[in-house]
């Protein structure tokens, strides 16, 4: 038996070593770790599915989706946290922000790049829990590269395809990284789909959290619709400040966007009937292509959030948003090392047969 889903990956995802993250002025032990990537890919493997090394693409399609000044940051502010000594001297061993120049900060003022590294830190992220390390950058691009060739098999003419990316990404805004991501490699896909033909893309992120840095990229646009699943942020879940139904795109975005919170607690039933409201209102748009923001954090067995979806429940997900068009799969959340493997091979094998693929045999 052989999962018909080819798994882009890139070795430099293992690369990144956030050591932990800030979360209320305590440094704890990470939940965004290397073995996560090492499940998903054994768990694929052995369920017979053909791993694909990702391909090194130009930056194009990054600057597209992002600032580039943030894409320059995120590359260079390692060498730069180096060289001014913060490591060595300090104990500092991640970039980790202390200022935030936040609007009611600034009250106007102009916004600058301050030349100390341990000042401009704060720039271009948002919170205290998503450090950066020497591999940070390798694996943050490659992540990114598996994003865009999951994107490219589809564009040739793959019904699917998935990319095992780490860092995650559905976090990252235009301009500021956070939430345990650096570079948004759903955004990365659903812009390369665009430049590739694509008319009309469909997002749906069914990670556990709400993709609030997908949502802002693409909330004043028409033409990449995205749909969220997630647990209520006003119930007191990160990403705290987004995710509520009222956001629903602005501008010729207005109408492009939809959120479906749900009660902490909720399980099968709930995030498929939400879902399924989801996909019947992405069907209606006609998409060419999807991009799935797929977390596995929505498990119930999952330590990071409230929410309490079966195996079972995420190969129907699976099936649902796979029948709606061609479709790339980009890992985002899912941190119970236990139960990753056998949440990847349910979704995917479910996908699979959502796109009417027949495993070989
Ligand atoms: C991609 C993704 O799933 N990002 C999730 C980021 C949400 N993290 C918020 C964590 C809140 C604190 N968690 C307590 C564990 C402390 N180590
Ligand atoms: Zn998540």
């Amino acid at each position: 038996m052989s999962l018909p889903v080819p798994v882009v990956w890139s070795e430099d995802c293992l690369r990144h070593e956030p050591g932990g993250e800030v979360w209320l002025g305590v440094r704890d032990e990470g939940t965004e770790v290397p073995a996560r990537a090492l499940v998903l890919r054994a768990a694929l493997t052995a369920a017979g599915a053909l791993v694909v090394p990702a391909v090194r693409h130009g930056d194009e399609i990054l600057r597209t989706v992002h600032d580039p000044e943030l894409v320059d940051h995120l590359a260079g502010v390692w060498r730069d946290w180096e060289a001014a000594g913060l490591p060595a001297g300090y104990g500092r061993d991640r970039v980790v922000p202390y200022v935030f120049p936040t609007a009611g900060m600034l009250a106007g003022l102009p916004e600058r790049s301050p030349p100390a590294v341990h000042g401009r830190a704060g720039l271009y992220c948002y919170d205290t829990m998503t450090l950066v390390g020497p591999g940070s950058w390798p694996a943050i691009r490659g992540a990114a590269d598996a994003a865009l060739t999951a994107a490219g098999l589809v564009c040739s003419g793959e019904r699917l395809a998935y990319a095992l990316c780490r860092p995650p990404g559905h976090h990252v805004t235009r301009r500021a990284y956070g939430g345990s991501c650096y570079l948004n490699n759903a955004a990365i896909a659903a812009q390369a789909l665009r430049a590739a033909g694509a008319g009309q893309i469909v997002i749906l992120d069914i990670d556990a959290h709400h993709g609030n840095g997908t949502q802002m990229i693409f909330y004043d646009r028409a033409d990449v619709w995205y749909g969220s699943l997630h647990v209520d942020p006003g119930a007191g879940w990160f990403p705290h400040y987004a995710g509520y139904p009222e956001e629903r795109g602005r501008g010729e975005g207005e109408g492009f966007n939809r959120n479906r919170p749900l009660a902490p607690g909720a399980g099968d039933d709930d995030w498929l009937a939400a879902l399924s409201a989801l996909c019947d209102e992405a069907r209606a748009l006609e998409p060419d292509a999807v991009v799935v923001s797929l977390g596995l954090d929505a498990a119930a067995t999952d330590p990071e959030s409230p929410l309490c979806v079966t195996e079972a429940g995420y190969r129907t997900a699976g099936r649902l948003v796979a029948a709606l068009a061609p479709t790339v799969l980009v890992q985002e959340g899912g941190y119970d090392l236990a139960s990753l493997g056998g949440l990847a091979v349910a979704v995917l094998s479910g996908a699979a047969e959502g796109a009417g693929l027949r495993a070989s045999s």
